[in-house]
């Protein structure tokens, strides 16, 4: 029997089916990447059912490939028609129940092979108590659910190493920033009046029933121009005619590595799903974030949970509901009270203090490589 050890360096399968929208690629092709780059992971196979998704965030991902190797990491196209697999590697990710193919799930046996579920994100209280627990599996091997969260006692959030370093020198370097601004296609006098401070950047990535022409009512009323970047296919009710203080441009689709920057420097970030909002945290400026919206109103609670574990001011608290409550008169009021310039200041201290209290945490990719370890120690 090749009874794989914990010292022995680890290979591992990635299942990711694409749902909808972003979020499960999202989450997959940077778990991959962080993982691929551990000094302790010898191959990492990511499977992936849908390339076309995916290359909306990798632009060199191709569709046309049954396998291809981008950035250290092995992608295999995982689609109906694909009868050959090859024997499973020692530890099996399967992200967000998706279910591998049953020729890479049938040889797994509690000897040979460690089997995790990878959940979504949520900060609600029972994740604590279902985190790392086992579930027996029909073919006897056992699957344990894993779940990020942002306690010690969940698998944490997922951080490359240096992302926080790389963040405070973008932020403090101006050329990278214009460079930036000049691949995303703003005109020059907005690259200039940003570069000056005379205006300010937001970043507007929502789902359509958002609020949106909150935005437009508050921004265009204040004393500082702002110019609110928009990916192409989000927020297509907001009129994009300048109004007052407010600009608004559209930006296209950029790699994932590149959605980072876009965020170190705007003074507002709104986000959705579930990477957007990790990225958000981690970039320390204020932020609003919006959950995927789920039926009965979960996504509520979802949103009361995470708002539950920080000490936002109050008004940041109420822009944050009425936003997923498509509220936009309860939004525009918030907004108008959260730019306030005291409000404003607790809101970015927070934001700043919440990212370095989240980063004492260990992050997910390592969490995950622990927990193989130990699982495969106690077998
Ligand atoms: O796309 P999303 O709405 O994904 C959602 C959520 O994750 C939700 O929890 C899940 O259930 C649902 O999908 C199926 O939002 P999210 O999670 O922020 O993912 C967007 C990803 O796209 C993120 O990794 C950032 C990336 N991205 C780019 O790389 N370039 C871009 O230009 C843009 C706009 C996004």
């Amino acid at each position: 029997m090749n009874t794989v050890t914990a010292s022995q360096p680890i290979s591992i399968d990635l299942f990711c089916r694409v749902i909808d929208n972003l979020g499960d690629i999202g989450v997959c092709w940077r778990l991959a990447r962080q993982l691929a780059a551990q000094a302790e992971v010898a191959q990492l196979r990511l499977w992936v059912d849908d390339l076309h998704s995916f290359a909306r965030i990798q632009a060199d991902v191709r569709c046309d490939l049954q396998s291809q190797h981008v950035q250290g990491v092995q992608i295999e196209h995982w689609h109906p028609d694909r009868h050959a697999y090859p024997p499973p590697y020692p530890f099996i990710i399967e992200a967000f129940a998706c279910e591998p193919p049953e020729p890479m799930t049938r040889p797994l046996n509690d000897a040979e092979h460690v089997w995790i579920n990878l959940d979504y994100l949520s900060a609600e209280p029972w994740v604590q108590g279902c985190h790392g627990l086992p579930s027996p599996q029909a073919n006897g091997a056992k699957k344990y659910f894993f779940f990020p969260g942002f306690i010690p006692q969940t698998g944490g959030l997922l951080r490359e190493a240096d992302l926080l370093t790389r963040r405070d020198a973008f932020q403090q370097d101006d050329q990278a920033y214009q460079a930036m601004l000049n691949r995303l296609g703003v005109a020059q006098e907005h690259i200039q009046a940003l570069l000056k401070g005379e205006m300010q950047q937001m970043f507007l990535f929502c789902y359509p029933d958002a609020p949106v022409l909150t935005l437009p009512e508050v921004l265009s009323t204040l004393e500082q121009k702002t110019l609110l970047l928009v990916p192409e296919s989000v927020a297509l009710r907001i009129p994009e005619l300048a109004q007052g203080q407010l600009l608004i441009q559209r930006i296209p689709a950029v790699d994932q590595a590149d959605f980072d920057p876009l965020l170190w420097r705007s003074a507002l970030n709104i986000v959705r799903g579930e990477d957007s909002l990790v990225r958000a945290i981690w970039a320390g400026q204020p932020m609003l974030w919006q959950p995927y919206v789920q039926e009965e109103q979960a996504h509520l609670d979802k949103l009361q949970a995470w708002l539950d574990t920080g000490t936002l001011p109050e008004a940041a608290q109420a822009l944050h509901l009425g936003w997923s409550s498509a509220d936009q008169a309860g939004s525009t009021a918030a907004l108008a009270r959260c730019l306030e310039p005291q409000v404003l200041h607790l809101w970015q201290q927070e934001a700043r203090a919440y990212s370095a209290k989240l980063a004492e945490q260990a992050d997910l990719a390592n969490s995950l490589l622990s927990f193989y370890t130990q699982v495969a120690r106690n077998r």
